[in-house]
């Protein structure tokens, strides 16, 4: 018996699925999850010794890669003077201005510990501040577990096939209006019916949780067009796609400003933070200044923003989108030249460096062609990859994520272990 597996008898005693996120339960893959011990760079060890290059990366935090040296700096500093105070500090003012700074349409932010939490208070200010009850949503879009956004959401939601979640009021569904995604004239038509219902249209601008959607040409500028036209706030859930794509995140690459903006993964530095901001008109309805209610405990703590500082200061000074894209590059070319050799049906999606590879002849373009994948050719290939040492998403309705530690050798092997699991 390996000690994961071990470890994972014990873990299921006392942890639901012997797992704190479910998705790395492994639960549509088939297996037991591994446990890890230890994490460098591009590299992560289970605690049987077994070496892997990852491209989990904590599900996007790590743009660095693991053990970021001045991540590491940063928090050995903070631990000098306390790990938290629930007071404001001078490191909390310093990363709000450098969110600003990075993103222009964010004015005002505000520090909270997770994606989730970031979402959640997004969608009440919206409502707080339009007056408005309904929102919508895109089919396969997860924005964590809010009960409002747990319908027909991606992710582990998408991953382990559940229906919309048990505990979320219908009363309160029923609120939520989900539509596919990349498709302007649902959007128009819903607008046409009920635009003056609506809150906010939330958008991952760049879906990570169907597996890697891009938007479609102008897709996005037509929902910033109608949204504005009919006094709905747009939010972009940048929790994934933030600093990752872009130092502006999707907003950026796209030239969209959207009213409200949700972060989260990498500006925390591998720590738990998450951040909503945007418009200062609209923030400025949040408590204390407005009546709007948010709070928490350890939101804006002095370890987890130092460790966001750090991080992002580092994607000014050394920005890595240059080298992220070329190795996204060469690996979505190795992807598809080792498909078109083995005879698969098969396509990756790829913005910067995050990346799916469905196992569909279709063009993955919303949910249901992401569906359309052969997950059990999924299934099998992550579990040859994770052989030959290289650890993926256990899920096909995830992105990937390519480090700054990434090296070409990295890829090259990764290629390589590809056509050896696509021949089978
Ligand atoms: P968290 O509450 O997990 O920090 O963030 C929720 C969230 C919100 N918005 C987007 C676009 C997200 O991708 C996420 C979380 N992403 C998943 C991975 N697809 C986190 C992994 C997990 O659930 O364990």
């Amino acid at each position: 018996m390996s000690r994961s597996s071990d470890l994972f008898a014990r873990a299921q005693a006392r942890i639901p699925g012997g797992v704190n996120s479910p998705v790395r339960a492994f639960r549509s893959v088939g297996g037991k999850p591994l446990f890890m011990a230890r994490g460098d760079g591009s590299r992560i060890w289970d605690v049987d010794g077994r070496e892997y290059i990852d491209y989990i990366g904590s599900w996007g935090p790590l743009i660095f890669g693991h053990r970021q040296p001045e991540v590491l700096r940063a928090l050995q500093d903070v631990l000098e003077i306390g790990t938290s105070f629930g007071a404001p500090t001078e490191r909390e003012v310093e990363l709000a201005e450098l969110i600003c700074k990075l993103v222009p349409s964010i004015e005002q932010v505000r520090l909270v510990n997770s994606g989730t939490e970031a979402t959640m208070s997004a969608i009440r200010l919206a409502r707080g501040f339009t007056g408005r009850d309904r929102i919508i949503k895109f089919d396969g879009c997860y924005h964590g577990h809010g009960d409002s956004l747990l319908v027909r959401a991606g992710s582990g939601v998408a991953t382990l096939g559940l229906p919309d979640s048990p505990g979320v009021p219908s009363s309160l569904a029923e609120l939520t209006t989900v539509l596919p995604f990349n498709d302007a004239d649902a959007l128009q038509r819903e607008f046409q019916a009920r635009g003056s219902e609506i809150a906010c249209v939330i958008v991952e601008p760049i879906v990570g949780n169907m597996g890697c959607v891009a938007p479609s040409p102008g897709y996005l500028q037509a929902m910033r067009e109608t949204t504005a036209r009919h006094g709905t706030l747009l939010v972009f859930d940048e929790v994934m796609t933030g600093f990752r794509v872009a130092a502006g995140g999707a907003q950026q690459l796209y030239g969209i400003r959207p009213d409200l903006t949700t972060l989260g993964k990498v500006i925390g530095g591998g720590l738990p933070v998450g951040a909503y901001g945007g418009r200062a008109d609209i923030m400025s309805k949040v408590a204390p200044s407005g009546p709007v209610y948010q709070a928490g405990t350890l939101s804006g703590n002095p370890l987890a923003v130092a460790a966001g500082l750090a991080a992002l200061r580092r994607l000014e000074s050394d920005s890595p989108y240059a080298k992220l894209e070329s190795l996204g590059r060469r690996l979505e070319d190795g992807f598809v030249d080792a498909l078109s050799k083995a005879g698969v049906r098969g396509s990756v999606n790829r913005v910067g460096s995050m990346f799916t590879l469905f196992f569909s002849g279709t063009k993955i373009t919303d949910f249901t062609t992401a569906k359309t994948s052969d997950t059990a050719r999924f299934n099998a290939w992550f579990h040859s990859m994770l052989e030959q040492g290289i650890y993926l998403p256990p899920s096909q309705f995830e992105a990937a994520f390519i480090s700054a530690a990434h090296s070409e050798s990295d890829i090259d092997r990764t290629i390589e272990a590809a056509r050896r699991a696509l021949i089978g």
